[in-house]
């Protein structure tokens, strides 16, 4: 099924454009479309809001510091199973389990520690809808089967 997702490059890959233009070409070999995307710096509120699923745990202050800390690069991914195609791509949220199991998916190539993971990506249709509607308001979701047909003819 043709899924949108969305992505967020972290700080410090933003801040890199070795590895800024690195992730992205990884990204087109997977047979991704850019469908909208957005560089921005998030304020404390906002990345509170964010992330105000994990309020309550011990790492939500430096989480909400990092996401705040300089600019990042959010884009609208789509592609056929685009939500699991990019959590694979991603790798397990906790950098030191890529030593183990993921070394080589782009939080075990880049993360640097568990907060400092270095990419985001949507986990469900639901989250990626309110993680879309989040960054890009303006973004009709009836507008994805225009998307699909984009994808189909690649
Ligand atoms: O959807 P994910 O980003 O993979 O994971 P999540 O929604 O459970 O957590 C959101 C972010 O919070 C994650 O990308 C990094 C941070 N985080 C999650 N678990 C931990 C954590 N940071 C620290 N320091 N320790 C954790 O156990």
């Amino acid at each position: 099924m043709f899924q949108v997702t969305l992505c967020i490059l972290k700080p410090d890959i933003v801040r890199s454009p070795h590895l800024f233009n690195e992730i992205i070409n990884l990204i087109l070999q997977r047979q991704f479309i850019f469908i909208k995307s957005k560089h921005l710096q998030l304020n404390r509120q906002r990345a509170e809001e964010f992330y105000r699923e994990h309020q309550e745990k011990f790492f939500y202050s430096r989480l909400v510091h990092y996401m705040s800390c300089g600019p990042i690069s959010c884009h609208i991914l789509g592609r056929e199973n685009a939500i699991q195609e990019w959590r694979s791509m991603l790798g397990p949220t906790k950098v030191y389990k890529t030593i183990f199991e993921a070394a080589n998916t782009i939080r075990g190539q880049h993360g640097i520690t568990d907060t400092r993971n270095c990419a985001h990506g949507s986990d469900s249709i639901e989250k990626a809808q309110r993680e879309i509607n989040f960054f890009f308001p303006e973004f009709d979701m009836k507008s994805i089967s225009i998307y699909e047909n984009i994808s189909a003819n690649k």
